[in-house]
């Protein structure tokens, strides 16, 4: 069993597309065992994604992901990494295959419905970022 780290972001959350998006999850075969809605700080933010922080894309991309409230999901199922990267589909919401959540809820490149992590070591780094121990539920 792997465990896997999801932001709803804030276009998804301001179209009420959230209940939709854990829909799609659960009906993957995977567990929600954590779950939060914040209105992250700019400096959260940064440090999230600071290993884009050479990208010509890292401001804006800062600025979207504070722009209103997130939802952040951790996810626990079999394959759960590489199963949920799949489920959200390629970054361009405009080239994610049709049925992903990206292709359903995401608007470009940037404006993209849904984070999720991409690798293992990213998931649990992810998950310990947002979450202390006991708000993740495993039993
Ligand atoms: P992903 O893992 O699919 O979220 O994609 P990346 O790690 O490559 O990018 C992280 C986030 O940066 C994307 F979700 C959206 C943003 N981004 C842009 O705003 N412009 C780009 O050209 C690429 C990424």
């Amino acid at each position: 069993m792997e465990k896997t780290l999801v932001i709803i972001k804030p276009d998804a959350v301001a179209k009420k597309c959230a209940g939709d998006i854990i829909k799609i999850f659960y009906g993957n075969e995977l567990e929600l065992v954590g779950l939060k809605m914040i209105s992250p700080a700019k400096e959260i933010m940064e440090k999230f994604y600071s290993v884009h922080k050479e990208k010509d894309f890292f401001k804006p991309l800062v600025e979207f992901m504070v722009s209103g409230k997130i939802i952040i999901c951790v996810w626990r199922g079999y394959n759960a990494v590489l199963k949920v990267r799949e489920i959200i589909g390629s970054t361009d919401s405009r080239q994610a295959k049709a049925g992903t959540i990206r292709n359903l809820f995401g608007t470009d490149g940037r404006v993209n419905a849904v984070h999720a992590s991409d690798s293992l070591e990213n998931a649990e780094k992810e998950i310990s970022f947002f979450f202390k121990e006991e708000e993740i539920f495993e039993k």
